[in-house]
């Protein structure tokens, strides 16, 4: 479930900031009072929470039986949710300058900047936009391909790329999946303008810089920011291409994978060569011991389905001494794809009632991927029930890093062998021989994300910006896909492709840089944790299962939700207050040290 109200908005501190004394007062005389920011702000909450349940419940049914009735009544509330945070973000920038107290004045900058798409007040625009958004989204949804005469879902594709090892078959797959993209590029263009639209009228230049406004800094810093991280974190996967490049072009040969220039995306064994720990097997070290298990078919050999991936994952958050899930979790949540309707498939976690109803809506299957998004998904979970204690304004995550972050930091222990042997998943723990293939295989998908982390977002921020005209859309996301993550298509784009439609976060609309500040964030919260736990040997094998008081310390940190700004809460729990990816360099320390090995003599890069 996407935020509503996300994070703080830098500008406005900074617009008020530069007003002189004298002008201050001047404006302090004519402002509202701080009572009437109060009565304000109490009532908008009100408001926006009773308008937030509805939305939720709608978009649940949705998301969950998709049908022209549910896209018309989901698209309606949209509509109408959009023009009530709308309403409230205008009127929140009437009391710019009265002195009101700290939390006041936090919600108030919440409540200019909690929108991901606002529509315009001209008439009709809500509408519009939502009807854009709701074509765009059930486009994706219901998206299927043909291929041999079999019908295959996104997920069913998936899996077989996981598996498929026959480069023209794989090609087939991936080209056919992206075609499904192509109606959305007339659409997305509207899209643009209609947000761009209702962004100009809350006063920010564009939709993208809205964005940009949720991290307790200035637009332009959180960009620089982002670029920094990326310069520290680059080195180290431009090693990581290299070397599966060299293992990609060792298995299909130069007319397949050549040995230099960009990877061919489709053969990464993920859709969008996000991930590519799918093909551990071609990119395993020889010589060395590998794990000595599979964790899919491992899962698949004790019998998990997808409840029990569900119970499993919940345990962990209980061992840290956090209560179980409500029962009402598993009786409404949507565990696996139902067989006789179309639904939403894309893994998400839901707060319907900002409350205890919490939910997990996602198609389950059991592999390791799904096994890290279980831990994923009730990270978001239990986040939401942890700040329901807040006021309705800061019920949302410190930023939407940290939301994406939570479950990630706890699927950083759950994924080590110690732990998987304990609930036994695994038979044996494999020794620290096998350290090496196991960071490998962490690295092909924490590191190897990265750049696709960053890229999106950057697409779309030039998008929104005008920087990219709808005639280059897909030029432009090739061109920062080469250039971030050094990736190709399988064979020329036709004129008409789309092929950022064909990603889930496009069609929907959600932000992407969250997931790239999760990759670093969860790092830090996972060192933070290992050292209070007093975890003395390599990162990697650390885990905090059953760690009550990281547990505790962790909870509290969750439980501040949006209340503060985020480097105070990154420090309640660690100790640092800013984004740092030195904690990613520790943790895979000793296979950048011996991937610039193996890559001796190559010549790497693109
Ligand atoms: O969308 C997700 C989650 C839901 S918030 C399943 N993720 C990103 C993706 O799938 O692209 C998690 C990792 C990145
Ligand atoms: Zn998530």
């Amino acid at each position: 479930m996407k935020s509503r109200l996300l994070a703080a908005c830098a500008a406005v501190a900074l617009c008020a900031a530069a007003l002189s004394a004298q002008a201050q007062t001047q404006a302090v005389a004519s402002a509202p009072s701080p009572a009437e920011a109060k009565v304000f702000v109490d009532g908008a909450e009100k408001d926006l929470m009773a308008m937030g349940e509805y939305a939720a419940r709608m978009a649940w049914v949705q998301a969950t039986y998709i049908t022209d009735d549910t896209n018309w009544l989901n698209a309606k509330v949209d509509a109408e949710a959009n023009a009530l945070s709308v309403k409230y973000a205008k009127q929140a920038a009437r009391f710019d300058r009265t002195q009101v107290d700290p939390v006041t004045r936090r919600k108030l900058k919440l409540l200019k900047a909690g929108l991901v798409l606002p529509a315009s007040d001209r008439p009709g625009a809500a509408q519009e936009l939502a009807d854009v958004q709701a074509r765009l989204r059930a486009l994706y949804s219901t998206g299927k391909v043909t291929i041999d005469g079999e019908t295959l879902t996104l997920d069913d594709l998936d899996d077989r790329l996981r598996t498929e090892r026959d480069p023209a078959r794989i090609k087939a797959m991936w080209e056919a999946w992206h075609a499904v993209a192509k109606p959305m590029a007339a659409d997305y263009p509207k899209l643009v303008k209609l947000a761009n639209e209702g962004s100009a009228e809350l006063g920010y230049k564009d939709t993208g810089a809205l964005w940009r406004s949720w991290y307790d800094m200035e637009p332009d810093a959180f960009a620089a920011k982002t670029d920094a991280l990326w310069a520290q974190v680059a080195p180290f996967y431009k090693n990581l291409h290299c070397y599966v490049r060299g293992r990609l072009n060792a298995k299909y040969g130069d007319a397949v994978q050549p040995k230099t220039g960009p990877i061919r995306a489709d053969l990464t064994g993920n859709m969008w060569a996000q991930s590519w720990s799918n093909i551990y097997d071609i990119a395993a070290p020889q010589g060395l011991p590998g794990p000595g298990y599979d964790l899919t078919q491992s899962l698949v050999a004790k019998g998990y389905d997808a409840t029990k991936m569900m119970k499993t994952g919940e345990g962990f958050y209980t061992s840290m001494g956090m209560a179980p899930l409500p029962d009402t979790f598993w009786k409404r949540s949507m565990i696996t794809r139902p067989r006789d309707r179309e639904v939403v498939c894309h893994a998400s976690a839901w707060d319907v009632d900002n409350d205890q109803d919490i939910r997990v809506k996602m198609c389950t299957r059991v592999n390791a991927d799904d096994f890290y998004t279980v831990h994923h998904e009730l990270g978001h979970n239990f986040y939401q029930r942890a700040y329901a204690g807040q006021p309705y304004l800061f019920r949302g995550g410190a930023n939407d890093g940290f939301h994406e972050a939570i479950g990630d930091f706890v699927g950083l222990s759950a994924l080590t062998p110690t732990y998987l042997k304990q609930i036994g998943v695994i038979d044996a723990a494999p020794d620290a021989d096998a350290d090496i293939p196991y960071l490998l295989n962490m690295a092909m998908d924490k590191i190897a994300f990265l750049p696709f982390g960053l890229l999106v977002d950057k697409w779309r921020w030039q998008v929104f910006s005008g920087q990219i005209d709808p005639a280059h859309y897909n030029e432009a996301w090739w061109k920062l896909r080469a250039q971030y993550q050094g990736v190709a298509p399988p064979g020329p784009r036709p004129a008409d492709a789309f092929d950022p439609g064909a990603k889930f976060h496009v069609a929907d609309s959600t932000p992407y840089t969250r997931y790239f500040l999760a990759r670093v964030y969860q790092f830090q919260f996972y060192r933070a944790a290992c050292r209070q736990a007093g975890w003395k040997g390599p990162l990697n094998r650390c885990s905090v299962y059953g760690d009550k008081a990281v547990g505790e310390k962790f909870e509290r940190m969750l439980a501040s939700g949006q209340s503060k700004p985020w480097p105070e809460a990154l420090e309640a729990f660690t100790g640092e207050k800013d984004l740092d990816a030195s904690a990613i360099a520790d943790y895979f320390a000793p296979l950048n040290a011996w991937l610039i090995k193996q890559n001796r003599g190559q010549s790497c890069g693109w």
